[in-house]
């Protein structure tokens, strides 16, 4: 991380709506800093005539942050020396599919990109699974790239959380930079659970938690929860599209706290991410890429935020989405053996 070496970072998805504004956001620095970055773009090979616009018009904004861009469909010259990847590429759900056809896709190309990444990419790289159904795609690319640690493999639940804190803003009439760690805990999907217990917002200048100054137990164990778990659908139904900047903006927000770290001053703030669970914290079970709040240090490790007492009502919300999890892994992990 310390060389100056351009960063060379993978978005897969590349033509799509989401790596519209992600690419953007990336040439602009605000993943990186004042970085070169070489922009390695990848999408499928019906997609190379609309990814050749998208070139173009990276090259008309004349990024001075960007040394190179790599337009491919082949997954070897995609991944190469890959520092970073943000795989965002992958089938979308249409019209009268059942999830398990909808698994079996998504598990095919993350599978893959899996085995190139074990092959082709820095074994430092970063990656951050976007494409639904984001948690399980994450541990299936991490379990065909073995030669890779799997603390480098994560999920994207950073735009839940997101949501959580503008809705914790929204009701105290506050900006939203004065609310900090509300958790995501689980799947990113209907069952996640948004949890406020360790959320905190300020005032003056100080962090205080934010449960006592919300004062509302049951918009917090109702409303709340609901609005974040279903804001995706909500977003759907309102654009006829699914998010796009907000979650560009997410996984922004995911990488650049995963490469420069989340330290403040007290180490207090904490950011969610699903990460591979090793069944020995927060009675998560062994085995599943797991939403959890994480520290992450300057260096760009991450922990899971310690210490976090877990009451009956969390425990249980928690443990529904654990089971979600374990029943797409073994669905994902079935379809992969029976290739
Ligand atoms: P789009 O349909 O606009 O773009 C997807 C792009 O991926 C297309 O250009 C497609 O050709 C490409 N693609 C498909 N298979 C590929 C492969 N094997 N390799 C490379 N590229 C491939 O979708 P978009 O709105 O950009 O969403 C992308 C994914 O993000 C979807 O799976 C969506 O469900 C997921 N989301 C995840 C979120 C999260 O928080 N984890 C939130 C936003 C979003 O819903």
């Amino acid at each position: 991380m310390e060389s100056k070496e351009p960063v060379r970072v993978v978005i897969t998805g590349a033509a799509g709506q989401i790596a519209y504004s992600l690419i953007y956001a990336v040439a602009k620095g605000q993943v990186f800093g004042e970085r070169q970055v070489v922009l390695v773009l990848l999408d499928i090979p019906v997609m190379v005539n609309v990814l050749k616009g998208v070139v173009m018009e990276i090259t008309d904004c004349n990024f001075h942050l960007v040394s190179k861009v790599v337009a491919t469909d082949k997954l070897d010259e995609a991944f190469k020396d890959a520092d970073v990847a943000m795989l965002v590429g992958a089938m979308p759900r249409r019209e009268g599919m059942e999830r398990k056809d909808l698994l079996k896709a998504n598990v095919n190309i993350f599978k893959v990109q899996g085995q190139a990444i074990d092959q082709f990419a820095k074994k430092t790289i970063k990656v951050v699974v976007v494409g639904n159904p984001a948690n399980t795609n994450a541990l299936i690319c991490s379990k065909y790239a073995p030669s890779i640690p799997k603390e480098n493999f994560s999920a994207l639940t950073r735009l839940d959380q997101n949501r959580a804190q503008a809705m914790v803003a929204e009701k105290m009439g506050i900006p939203c930079n004065e609310v900090r760690n509300c958790i995501i805990w689980g799947n990113h999907s209907s069952t996640q659970f948004p949890d406020l217990n360790f959320a905190e917002i300020t005032v003056g200048d100080k962090w205080v938690p934010a449960m006592p100054a919300i004062n509302d137990d049951d918009w917090v164990k109702n409303e709340f929860v609901t609005t974040v778990q279903k804001r995706g659908a909500a977003v759907i139904a309102a654009r006829k599209l699914s998010s796009a900047m907000s979650a560009a903006n997410a996984i922004v927000d995911h990488v650049r706290d995963w490469w420069i770290g989340t330290d403040d001053e007290n180490d207090k703030k904490m950011v969610s991410m699903g990460v591979w669970s090793d069944g020995q914290t927060y009675g998560i079970p062994e085995g599943i890429m797991y939403s959890v709040p994480v520290k992450i240090d300057k260096k760009g490790n991450w922990t899971i935020a310690k210490d976090l007492s877990i009451n009956q009502w969390q425990r249980e919300k928690m443990d529904l989405t654990a089971a979600e999890l374990l029943e797409e892994r073994n669905a994902a992990i079935e379809i992969c053996d029976a290739e």
